[in-house]
């Protein structure tokens, strides 16, 4: 009898979270499809790079109280980077690399469009507890940044920055 309910107890469990695996799945599409082709597209802070061909990995912490942690980061011109990026916040939150132009007018983007979807190899976005990767070549030396466009986040200081040296 005790048996049973606890396979009940196991089968109900599942049932619920089979959506959020399903979730979990949908979320491999864009740039997480493994056939997709890496981006040959030169950006002014850099391009896509090969996750094989990644010479330093670089973890990077989003948290709840609107930062980065690091907040800066220094590479070599030419360096291809791994951005593991965990947000260990109970709220989303992502990381987007770029100038400092292009993040302004992206948030602002934002504001006007809060579920705008958006997925490209210099974006990650990521759920709470959860951890997503950018791999990116830093082509041109100078100064970038990366933050969190999420309505608000970006003004409450979710930012960072990158030296490109
Ligand atoms: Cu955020």
């Amino acid at each position: 009898m005790k048996k049973l309910l606890l396979n009940q107890i196991l089968t109900i469990t599942l049932l619920l979270l089979a959506p959020a695996l399903a979730w979990g799945h949908g979320e491999a599409h864009g740039k997480k499809d493994p056939n997709r082709k890496i981006s040959t597209e030169e950006h002014p802070f850099g391009r896509e790079g090969d996750p094989k061909k990644a010479t330093r990995t670089i973890n990077v912490d989003m948290s709840d109280k609107m930062r980065f942690t690091p907040a800066a980061i220094t590479v070599k011109r030419g360096e291809i980077v791994r951005f593991n990026v965990k947000n260990s916040g109970k709220v989303m939150h992502e990381m987007v690399i770029g100038t400092m132009k292009e993040l302004k007018e992206h948030a602002e983007l934002m504001k006007k469009h809060p579920n705008m979807e958006h997925d490209e190899p210099y974006m990650a976005h990521v759920s709470p507890g959860k951890t997503q990767q950018i791999v990116w070549q830093f082509t041109k030396p100078g100064e970038f940044f990366y933050g969190c466009l999420l309505p608000g986040h970006f003004e409450a200081g979710m930012i960072g920055k990158i030296i490109v040296k």
